[in-house]
């Protein structure tokens, strides 16, 4: 792993930022004006980087900026700079494949392991707007044109195999992330783990059933095996709704640095997982019993619309645009065979969607018993209303990961998670 740090980099301020991006032609005539009068915010509340907001008399930019550790833990964590590179490299890819749907990357600096991007006003992060009940009519729509269009393209489906090898090669050396999943997501909440916390005492008993439970841990190192050794497409690498922007009629995906050649499930899963663990945090945000009912039904709603579009358009593409060396199009071109394809097409999106709920199990269960937590449950200041929403998630977690074909369609996702949510036990 690398962990170097260039000898030029330096850790931004607000006070240093404007000379250097005013070192920049096409920044600084972007913002305007001369360095001393940009404003700067650091507005970053993630896990791992700086962010800042830069604005001038002519316009504004987003500055991501990696730091040699990790920033929620401390410097006692170092991770390599170069998720910057691989950061960069993904918004490059995606932006191609799915044009409008993230952020236009305006300048990479390897050095500072730093990216200008177009800032994203009036966007707000889409897990803040879910916690305070907000609709996104178009959301589901984007994100599964998003996933659709950056896993299909990426994959063997659409690519040369020599292509592939390559976009494999660009992406192998961003270990250090994928080490953070292996063991976050896939390992520690099932163990005895220093960095694991959770809500105590009301959970201890669930999380001590969840470490003794060898079902669980049998089906979880199947995902992870999955995760280390299939190579299906560039997935996101860490599509939770932090890493999505949002205005009513914009919907824009940030943050790839987790990106790599994995499984195009860990992408899908991770939507799913982050709206349905918002889905159960809503009754520590309404006013009164039942108030956020119809948001309910637009989370759930949305959990199907994110599926149901996202299998029909990655179909259509397969369909229109299939001439990658998987599947060679040489192979099927009478009618019989086409009949005989396509309903192997049927068959891989039911392995897709059955990988979705495994990865989408796991992703829930280390949000909640594992280091990083999310604020729609972690907000919930009531420990015992808070409890209560998790250890629904987590048994509807346990069910996805463990029995997985007793969930034949999304429809019956849903339907369970309303059936969990109107669970009383812990
Ligand atoms: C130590 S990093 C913890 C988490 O933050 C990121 O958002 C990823 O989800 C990672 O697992
Ligand atoms: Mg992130």
């Amino acid at each position: 792993m690398n962990n170097e740090v260039p000898e030029a980099y330096v850790p931004q301020t607000p006070e240093s930022l404007p000379a250097l991006l005013g070192s920049v032609a096409v920044i600084r005539d972007l913002l305007g004006g001369t360095p001393d009068r940009w404003a700067v915010e650091e507005v970053g509340d993630g896990n791992l980087n700086l962010v800042f907001k830069v604005r001038g008399p002519a316009g504004g930019v987003a500055v991501k900026q990696a730091l040699p550790y990790v920033r929620l833990v401390g410097e006692s964590w170092s991770l390599p700079l170069t998720r910057a590179h691989f950061e960069h490299l993904a918004l490059v890819r995606q932006a191609r494949h799915a044009p409008g749907l993230t952020p236009t990357v305006l300048h990479y600096d390897a050095d500072m392991a730093l990216i200008v991007m177009e800032l994203l006003e009036p966007h707000i992060i889409m897990r803040h707007g879910m916690i305070d009940g907000v609709v996104y009519p178009m959301f589901a729509e984007a994100l599964s044109t998003f996933a659709a269009a950056t896993l299909f393209h990426t994959s063997d489906l659409a690519m040369a195999a020599a292509d592939k090898k390559e976009l494999v090669a660009d992406f192998a050396g961003n270990t250090a992330l994928c080490g953070i999943t292996e063991d976050l997501i896939f390992t520690e909440p099932y163990m005895v783990a220093e960095n694991n916390r959770w809500t105590s005492p009301q959970l201890d008993g669930l999380a001590a059933s969840i470490r003794a439970d060898s079902d669980l841990k049998v089906a979880v190192s199947r995902l992870k095996v999955t995760f280390m050794s299939s190579a299906q497409a560039m997935i996101h690498g860490d599509l939770h709704t932090g890493s999505i922007m949002v205005t009513q009629t914009d919907t824009r995906i940030i943050d790839p640095e987790f990106a790599f050649v994995g499984p195009m499930g860990f992408d899908t899963g991770a939507v799913i997982a982050n709206l349905l663990l918002n889905y159960f945090s809503q009754i520590g945000h309404e006013s009164t019993p039942g108030a956020r009912d119809a948001y309910r039904n637009w989370v759930l709603d949305s959990v199907e619309e994110f599926w149901n579009g996202f299998r029909s358009r990655f179909l259509a593409l397969w369909r229109r645009e299939g001439r990658g060396d998987a599947y060679p199009a040489v192979l099927f071109d009478d009618a019989v065979a086409r009949v005989h394809l396509a309903s192997e097409q049927e068959r891989y999106m039911a392995e897709l969607f059955r990988d979705t709920l495994g990865f989408a199990a796991a992703k829930m269960i280390r949000r909640i018993l594992g280091l990083a937590h999310n604020i729609d449950l972690e907000n919930i200041a009531d420990a015992d209303v808070r409890a209560a929403a998790e250890s629904r998630a987590l048994k509807m977690a346990r069910a996805l990961m463990t029995a997985p074909d007793s969930f034949p369609s999304i429809e019956a996702v849903t339907d369970a998670a309303r059936r969990w949510n109107a669970t009383t036990v812990i």
